[in-house]
């Protein structure tokens, strides 16, 4: 054990921080029409540190990511993809699901990921490359997306959350080992100019928050 090295905020500079973060963090949307408009990849390099810098399973770090820029790969990508979408959306996803997806005028047309100039592959390891035990790999994955979210948000790129299902794929085309599983495809990059996106609107604290 080594000692924690833990700075005390001033109160009102706590609410300050607090506040902030929760109005930046509510700018953030996500975007499904990108600029070809090239990224500094050292950003993208950066907010990745940052994801790998939440908790895990006992510190297993249970996540690679992998960042594709090169247009050949970008485009193999979304040939993959859009086999899986035309599927999904011919009547794998079912009644209720499309209809649910109705408001964000999605289909099985992807774009952005020739598109976006870079798209980051995450990928949730199982085990260990030697066979060893990971723990809580999901929450582990998910809180490390959650960071990287927050950091590309707030290095000002706009993401894409997007889940072709099945995403097997992903693990061919990247040539990642058995026990790595695609977790998440996120196209990074700039919004198109005249970008539209879905008027959502978000539920009030009081919904979300019950204080005992
Ligand atoms: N993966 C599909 C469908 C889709 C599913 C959900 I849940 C969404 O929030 C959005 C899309 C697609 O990307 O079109």
């Amino acid at each position: 054990m080594i000692p924690l090295g833990f700075e005390r905020l001033e109160p009102a500079e706590m609410l300050a921080r607090a506040a902030a973060f929760a109005e930046r963090m509510s700018r953030r949307r996500s975007v499904r029409e990108f600029s070809s408009d090239p990224v500094d990849v050292d950003v993208i390099r950066r907010c990745v540190a940052a994801a790998g810098c939440a908790p895990s399973g006992a510190h297993k770090e249970p996540w690679t990511f992998v960042l594709v820029t090169d247009p050949a790969t970008k485009s193999r990508i979304r040939a993959a993809a859009e086999e899986e979408e035309r599927a999904f959306y011919a009547g794998r996803a079912g009644e209720q699901w499309l209809a649910d997806l109705q408001p964000f005028e999605t289909n099985a047309d992807k774009p952005f990921l020739d598109a976006a100039p870079a798209l980051l592959v995450v990928f949730a390891q199982t085990k260990a490359a030697d066979g060893g035990k990971h723990y809580y790999v999901p929450e582990s994955v998910g809180i490390a997306v959650g960071f990287l979210l927050c950091a590309l948000h707030d290095a000002g790129l706009a993401t894409l959350t997007h889940t072709p299902s099945p995403m097997k794929f992903l693990a061919q085309i990247l040539d990642r080992p058995r026990h790595e599983r695609p977790f998440l495809l996120l196209p990074i990059g700039y919004p198109a100019d005249g970008c539209q996106v879905p008027d959502l609107r978000r539920k009030p604290l009081a919904d979300l928050l019950f204080e005992r």
